[in-house]
Order: C-alpha cells, then structure tokens, then sequence
C-alpha cells in the first residue's frame, strides 16, 4: 500500500512540474507576443519604405515590358572550330534610351545599342579582332578580361570621339569574361552601361546544351550613390514579365557575370546546379543552389528541371531580388513540345533548322 501511495505521490508531483513547465512556456510566449505587438504597435506604421519603392514599384502584371524590348539572353552559338579569327565591330553611343524597368527610361552609355552589349564569342588558341568605334562625345576604351598583351588592355590608349582603334589577342585561356570601357571616371563609364560578356570556348565544345547568357547590373537613376533598380541582362523584372520557356529534362548552360560593385548570389528556384567557376575548367567543381559572384567574377551553372511549372531565380540579395534581379523558368512538360510540331504546323517547319 506504501508503495502505491508513494507512486501516487510521484505521479502528481511529474504532472505537476509539467503543468508548471507548461504555464511558464506559455507566459514566456504571452511575454513575447506582447513585446512583439507592442513594437507592431509603435513601428508598424513607420517602417522604412523598402529602397527605391518611391521610384518604382513592381506589380505584376500591371505593368510589363514590351516583348520586342526584352534582352535575347541567348548568346551566339560556338563558333565553327574552323574559323579562326573572330571578328567583332563594338560602336559606342551615349545618347541611348535604356528602358531599365517597365516604363522607366534611363540615358545610357552603350555599346551597339544596348546594355548589356553584345555577348562576345571566341575559342582558345583563335585570334579575336574587336574594333571599337566612338560615336560618343567623350574618349572611351575596351578593357577585355583575360590573357593579353599590355598594348590590348584598353586601359591607356583613349579612343578619342570619332575615333576607332582594333583590339587584337589571342583568345586564353577558355572561360567567362567581361568586357567593359575603362575611361575614367570608370564606374561612370561602366555604370551608364558600357559592359559586356564575352564567352571563351574550349578546343573542343562542351556538351550541347540550351544556352543562357545573363549579366547582374545595376542601374543608380537618381545619381545618390544607392541603386534603384537591379537587373538581369540591363532591364528589371524583363524575365518576370516575359519568363524563359525551358522543357522537362532539357539540359542547361546559364552563363552568369555580376559587373556591378556589389556582392551578387545568382540562386535557382526548386533545383542544384553544377558550377563551374569562371568557366575555366570542363568539370563542374560543386553542386549547390547558390552562388556568390563578387565585382567582374563569373561562372557557368548548369542543370535540368524535371517536373514542369515556374521557377524563379533570382539574387539572393533580396533587395536586388525585389528591385528586378529577379525572373521565372517556365518549364514545360516534355510532352508539349513534342506535340508541337504535330499540332500547331510552323510555316518554317522541315525549313532545314
Ligand atoms: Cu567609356
């Protein structure tokens, strides 16, 4: 009987440490509701807008960039290994009207026009002739990444305005690349937008795979040294509003580039990707979900999707994210695209491509 009175005694005192436990927690969680209430209470109405909002704020799809304005983030294919020089013709403008974000126009520096410039594409071992022409009304240059001589480094001979001068170096190693004026004040020269891609490949191509070439910048409109708008390939939002098509196990190669003087950390939605630093080896060297590109550093991710639906990637910095550094894979079923041809008959379709 003693002994049933004792486990009794015992019992009670277990259920009663355990209701006192449980009273505490839930007033340790009242106290913390409260504080958190009251700070709700007190800041809720004066937060800080979020950095830029004033200029513009994005609502999809209210507002959308014309499909003929987006940037084509597919760089031109190798070249044919045969053809060994390879022949580019850069002209700079700055009177250009840059449609940073849906509806928002900036005046921007450019190299053919657009910001980015064009993706630049060469192979190893082959001669690469790029000749700058100034339309503009100051002296800009052509700094190219990589390995050449000191008189191709487009760092001291000016081109004068109307002028021209050709740049000429052997393509090595194999890799990812920026191009960008370096006139100074450089960050002027660059920032208004004279930057660019340029693609080094291999002797031998890697696998064939869908290609993307995209280039993190940053635009700062009202010249008070923080950005305004953060972008894939120049333009924010443009892949939000017109998202990249990708299919069901179809092998991709993104080319990414961050030129802007801030940490970017290219992130894809729902998959890993095999990475590749600068592009200067042929093994992936990681598989991760997220990278960090400091100024002018680049990288090759590549993956697959294998099931279908939209898929963002974006920065992970998420105030590039929320000012445009963002956009969606909308990845398609295998199926539809098999059934395309079939279904929806293209005029060009058994045209030879
Ligand atoms: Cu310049």
């Amino acid at each position: 009987m003693w002994k049933g009175i004792l486990g009794l005694g015992v019992l009670t005192a277990v259920v009663a440490v355990a209701l006192f436990r449980w009273g505490g927690a839930h007033a340790g969680v009242r106290a913390a509701l409260e504080v958190a209430q009251d700070a709700e209470h007190r800041f809720g109405h004066h937060r800080p807008p979020t950095k830029g909002s004033e200029t513009y704020q994005y609502a999809y799809p209210a507002r959308r960039l014309p499909a003929e304005a987006v940037y084509d983030p597919t760089p031109p294919p190798p070249p044919p290994r045969d053809r060994r020089v390879h022949e580019y013709e850069l002209v700079i403008t700055e009177d250009v009207v840059h449609e940073v974000a849906p509806g928002v126009h900036m005046p921007a520096w450019a190299f053919n026009g657009t910001v980015p410039g064009p993706v630049l594409r060469g192979r190893e071992g082959d001669l690469m002739r790029i000749k700058l022409i100034n339309r503009g009304k100051l002296p800009h240059t052509i700094h190219f990444h990589g390995i050449h001589p000191a008189e191709m480094d487009g760092v001291f001979e000016l081109v004068p305005p109307g002028g021209e001068f050709t740049y000429e170096f052997v393509a090595r190693p194999y890799g990812v690349f920026p191009y960008h004026c370096h006139s100074m004040p450089t960050n002027q020269h660059i920032h208004n937008g004279l930057y660019g891609m340029m693609i080094i490949d291999p002797r031998e191509d890697r696998p064939p795979m869908r290609e993307l070439a995209m280039v993190m910048s940053a635009f700062d409109l009202d010249r008070d040294g923080e950005a305004d708008f953060y972008a894939w390939n120049g333009k924010a939002f443009q892949y939000a509003d017109h998202p990249i098509e990708l299919t069901v196990g179809e092998k991709v190669r993104m080319y990414v580039m961050n030129i802007f003087e801030e940490p970017m950390a290219p992130h894809i939605h729902g998959n890993m990707f095999h990475l590749i630093r600068s592009g200067t080896s042929l093994k992936p060297q990681e598989l991760t979900d997220v990278l960090t590109l400091g100024i002018a550093e680049r990288a090759i991710l590549e993956f697959q999707y294998d099931s279908p639906g939209p898929y963002m990637f974006q920065c992970h910095l998420t105030e590039h994210m929320e000012l445009g550094l963002m956009g969606w894979f909308q990845v398609k079923p295998k199926a539809d695209r098999a059934a395309q041809p079939a279904s929806h008959a293209h005029p060009a379709a058994g045209a030879g491509n």
